[in-house]
């Protein structure tokens, strides 16, 4: 495993001198975000990014994410333009070093929790989704608090409303046609670059307010990767994102994706799944719901060689900052990481 750590580049708390600073860290994950989802990278920016990250001693080798405009996932005719651009940064971001590329195919809202600052008893806040908060939220009712954490705010409240109607009108099996046009385009791109593409799956990995979600299960995962059956289209694991469903074994998918080679990034944390809803904990496998020794363990055995980060943490010790995303939890997830790959490696 290469193990990473995700920075949300010079504006992030977390400094990349605090990242190198954890035992065995090799590589930064990162984006550009000076420009609107759908436009080119400018090269400056994907050069400074590179320039910030090697002078500290780090790999610059996993961007997270190059989002997809929706208008690809909608399959408008404006796609073309836009799946143009797609291709285009991924030939920049290869050219300055890339090898490996995290994006996801969600609707409109990206991972959704319900609630950012959840404290656990031990007093750590953490993220969490609850049904029941849900289904308060419906996105077309302008009188309902449509605000939820983590959604698009560039989005005004009518935009929203128009965009999630659009959706309302497409059916899975458009979402998966779409799909299908896109990697067809951009999947010759990764492979001639020498990129690796990752999914990441939905999160939470089912459908909310009525919108389509795919990248969500096995079965779905098995048809993702035959759409192009190209190395090159593989897949981001993220254990929180799949694991939140208590009917994924992930540490079955983790073993045979794996094995196919088509595993080239895992984000990996512990998911307490409820009986309505799950919350974010702890990296360590009595924390949560996932057997994380079982799931290194998967990976190993299996021959995965690809990036690995520690995925969302809890804030603790008093730290503030983007939620999910502090140096401490994460840092304790890294260690705790280090050492299930050591001892698996070693027995
Ligand atoms: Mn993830």
């Amino acid at each position: 495993m290469k193990l990473a750590f995700r920075w949300y580049g010079e504006d992030d708390k977390v400094t990349l001198e605090n990242i190198r600073q954890i035992p065995g860290m090799q590589s930064i994950v990162t984006a550009v975000y000076d420009v609107p989802v759908g436009q080119v990278w400018s090269r400056e920016s994907i050069g400074r990014l590179k320039e910030l990250v090697e002078k500290n001693g780090l790999g610059f080798d996993v961007i997270e994410s190059i989002p997809v405009h929706e208008d690809i996932k909608l399959g408008n005719p404006s796609r073309d333009e836009y799946i143009e651009n797609y291709c285009e940064n991924i030939r920049r971001v290869a050219e300055a070093g890339i090898k490996c590329i995290c994006y996801n195919f969600m609707p409109v809202f990206d991972w959704t929790r319900t609630q950012l600052d959840h404290v656990l008893p031990d007093g750590s806040t953490t993220l969490v989704y609850y049904q029941e908060q849900i289904d308060k939220v419906d996105p077309l009712e302008s009188k309902s608090d449509m605000t939820l954490p983590g959604w698009d705010s560039s989005y005004t409240r009518d935009e929203l409303k128009d965009i999630v109607k659009e959706y309302n009108k497409l059916t899975e099996e458009q979402l998966w046609d779409n799909l299908k046009y896109f990697l067809k385009r951009i999947i010759p791109v990764a492979a001639e670059c020498n990129v690796n593409m990752a999914i990441h799956e939905d999160d939470p990995c089912w459908s909310i307010f009525g919108l389509p979600r795919i990248i969500t299960n096995e079965k779905n995962l098995d048809r993702f990767l035959s759409l192009v059956d190209d190395v090159h289209n593989g897949i981001t694991l993220c254990t929180g994102s799949l694991g939140c469903s208590k009917k994924n074994d992930v540490v079955k998918m983790a073993a045979k994706y794996a094995a196919m080679g088509r595993i080239h990034f895992a984000h990996i944390r512990n998911v307490a799944v409820l009986d309505n809803g799950f919350e974010e904990r702890a990296h360590l496998s009595s924390c949560g719901s996932l057997d994380m020794y079982e799931i290194i363990r998967a990976l190993h055995d299996n021959g995965f060689n690809g990036y690995i980060r520690p995925d969302h943490g809890r804030m603790i010790w008093g730290e503030t900052g983007r939620a999910g995303y502090g140096l401490y939890d994460r840092a304790l997830g890294a260690a705790y990481l280090n050492g299930l790959w050591e001892a698996v490696e070693k027995s």
